[in-house]
């Protein structure tokens, strides 16, 4: 299958936002650039209001950073908290006025999820179901436009395994493909000039998974899905199979479309089986993952070099510190706790230079 030609028959043409990448200079070591001048396209990295007042993360971010995500107050976990009636957009608002400040762009994420929402739109009836879904992406995108680059429309439709779709709340009512089509339109009518994303996970590490996810792409663009960027979140792990990551992203670029890597991390955890392996033994690993990745990425024609986002700044931000499996050592993001290059800040550094 041409994908390719499959896109240009659809005339859908690859569209990229303007992205400013004047934010404020911090001080940067000696010897690692801003890795938001030599990223090609944007360097992202995650966002809670918290981040706001901790001036180590400031530092840091305004040094490195040209684009944020919230990482979750822009989600229905927040926003719908107190009910449909009453959208918390508060801490949303905080975070867009803080990157327009700052002269970063902004990545909205994400309207629908199979993972939320399912409490608030519990006990609808159809029609105030529908109501609520279109009324929902209406009022957060359209709040937004103007303040987002792009959105995360969708978010990790497919299953763990690959082997199809999730059902959720969502899919029960409109359809696998119904709700993802839906969402979509919606959030064309809300902001028609946000890039529209497409997100998901273990696309590079699970092949029928990533597979998936292409079959999934090339459907929703026949049926004329406003579909505009390929979100790829990366969080991968140490063991993943030298040239699959390459592989995948060459397989994702030949749509043509835009491609964020949106939520990079590598855990140097590696699950419960006895593993013997020490720490430098794995931050090897996770440097050859990371090089792969970000040399792929290089590799994409500008058009489609979106952003490339990772899903924190400090190991002490990350997700992965704050599940209960957490002994403290794991080192997932580019710097240390206290805001030093890792391995993986330097690898980025030297595919994005090369
Ligand atoms: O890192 C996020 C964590 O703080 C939130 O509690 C959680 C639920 O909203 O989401 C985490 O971020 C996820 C992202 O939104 C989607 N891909 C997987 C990320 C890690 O779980």
């Amino acid at each position: 299958m041409n994908r390719r030609a499959l896109l240009t028959s659809l005339a859908l043409a690859p569209v990229i936002g303007g992205c400013r990448r004047m934010a404020v200079a911090g001080t940067p070591p000696p010897d690692l650039p801003p890795l938001r001048t030599i990223t090609p396209g944007a360097f992202g990295t995650c966002v809670q209001v918290a981040n706001l007042s901790d001036p180590a993360w400031l530092d840091l971010a305004r040094t490195h950073v040209s684009q944020l995500t919230p990482e979750w107050e822009m989600k229905m976990e927040y926003i719908l908290a107190d009910g449909l009636g009453r959208p918390r957009l508060d801490r949303a608002d905080r975070i867009a006025a803080f990157a327009h400040d700052n002269g970063m762009a902004l990545h909205g994420h994400t309207l629908i999820w199979y993972a939320q929402g399912q409490e608030a739109f519990a006990g609808l009836d159809n029609a105030a179901f529908d109501r609520a879904f279109d009324g929902y992406i209406a009022t957060v995108a359209g709040r937004y436009r103007g303040k987002v680059r792009s959105w995360d429309v969708v978010n990790e439709p497919i299953l763990d395994d690959g082997s199809g779709l999730r059902d959720c709340h969502w899919s029960r009512r409109y359809g696998q493909d119904g709700y993802i089509l839906r969402a979509f339109e919606k959030a064309r009518i809300a902001d028609p000039d946000a890039v529209l994303f497409l997100n998901e996970y273990n696309l590079e590490g699970i092949p029928a998974k990533g597979n998936q996810f292409l079959r999934l792409v090339e459907r929703l663009l026949r049926a004329g899905c406003p579909l505009q960027g390929l979100g790829t979140q990366s969080h991968l792990w140490i063991d993943i199979p030298d040239g699959q990551i390459a592989a995948f992203i060459h397989e994702l670029s030949q749509f043509g479309l835009p491609i964020h890597v949106s939520e990079l991390d590598v855990s140097l955890r590696t699950g419960d089986r006895p593993d013997l392996r020490g720490q430098q033994e794995r931050l090897v690993r996770q440097t050859a993952r990371v090089t792969e990745l970000a040399e792929a990425y290089s590799g994409l024609p500008p058009a489609q070099q979106f952003a490339f986002t990772t899903w924190g700044l400090r190991d002490t931000d990350s997700w992965f510190r704050r599940d209960d499996k957490d002994d403290g050592k794991d080192r997932p993001l580019p710097f240390d706790a206290f805001g030093q290059p890792n391995p993986m800040a330097r690898a980025l550094a030297a595919a994005f230079r090369a």
